[in-house]
Formats: structure tokens, C-alpha cells, sequence
């Protein structure tokens, strides 16, 4: 069984936004948007609705980026978790009830306050590559295995 979440990382030329987790799965960490996808929306939906309920912003140029697949070793359950870089959005970025954004010079992404699955992938993120990858935890602070590879599309 897998469940299904999106999560867009903001992102131009010289500059990130990320989230502080302020509840929930993840909480007390910086984080790119985003959350289940529900009953019937498709995945680019739940994407844009995360977007806007977490950080304000509606997306106006998105692109897939990447597939990732979590797994802990006590839950047979996964999290299939599908990225999107965010090119241009419209609106003001907003602190909600789960988020308070903060924009990051791309030289000052705090790594060690985030899920440790993204000092393996944000490089080729911030390259424009496209990549697939499975990360097994032993719990939230810990990976105990992972393939990574770069892709030329997803699904
Ligand atoms: P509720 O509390 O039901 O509103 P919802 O907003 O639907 O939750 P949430 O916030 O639990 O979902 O979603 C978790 C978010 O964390 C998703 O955007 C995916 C992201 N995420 C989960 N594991 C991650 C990991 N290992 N590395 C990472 N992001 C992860 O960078």
C-alpha cells in the first residue's frame, strides 16, 4: 500500500522558499509544500491546492522534477511522494496555521534542519535534473538505505 503526497519546492535563480513545519508529520522542520492527495483530485490538483492552503501562492509555471518513495521499517505502508519545482507563482507568500515560509539564498539551504533524504536529492534538484528514488528509515532522523537515479521522465 502506498499513500499518496505532493510537495513543491519555490524556487528562482538565486532563491528558495521553504516551510517551517509548524504541526504534523515533519514538524519543527523546513520543508518544501504540500500534503495528501484526496479522494478524486489528480496529483497536479492536490498540488496546487497544497500550495495555496500552506504558503498563499497559486503556481503559474510548475514542472515534475521528481518521484520519491519513503519507507519506515516498522510500517508496511510507504509514501510515494511526487515533486514539483515551482518557476512562477502568483500571490505573496503567507505564514498559515502549518507554515511559516522563509525565502533561502540556494548556498543556504538548512540541511540539517530538514528530512535527511534532501541533502541526496537537492543536488540534482538545483541542477534541473529530473530523478527517481527510494529512501528506507529507521526513524525520522535516520536512513538506513537508498537508490537515487536520474530519470528523463516520470510517470
Ligand atoms: P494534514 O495534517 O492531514 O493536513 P497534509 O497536509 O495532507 O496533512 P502532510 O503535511 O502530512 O499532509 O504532508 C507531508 C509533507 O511532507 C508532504 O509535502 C510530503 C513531505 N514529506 C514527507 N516525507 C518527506 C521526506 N522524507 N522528505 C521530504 N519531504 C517529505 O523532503
Amino acid at each position: 500500500m502506498k499513500k499518496i503526497f505532493t510537495l513543491c519546492i519555490v524556487q528562482n535563480k538565486e532563491r528558495m522558499l521553504l516551510g517551517m513545519k509548524k504541526r504534523g508529520f515533519g514538524k519543527g522542520r523546513w520543508n518544501g509544500f504540500g500534503g495528501k492527495v484526496r479522494g478524486t483530485e489528480s496529483i497536479e490538483e492536490a498540488m496546487k491546492r497544497e500550495l495555496e492552503e500552506e504558503a498563499g501562492l497559486v503556481p503559474v509555471e510548475f514542472e515534475k522534477k521528481g518521484v520519491l518513495e519513503f519507507r519506515f521499517q516498522d510500517d508496511s505502508e510507504a509514501l510515494q511522494v511526487h515533486l514539483f519545482r515551482i518557476e512562477n507563482f502568483t500571490g505573496e507568500p503567507q505564514e498559515t496555521e502549518e507554515m511559516k515560509s522563509q525565502w533561502f539564498s540556494l548556498q543556504d539551504i538548512p540541511f540539517e534542519e530538514m528530512w535527511p533524504d534532501d541533502k541526496f536529492w537537492f543536488p540534482l534538484f538545483l541542477e534541473g535534473k529530473k530523478f527517481q528514488g527510494n529512501f528506507l528509515f529507521k526513524d525520522e532522523n535516520t536512513i538506513l538505505e537508498h537508490v537515487l537515479e536520474e530519470v528523463d521522465s516520470l510517470v
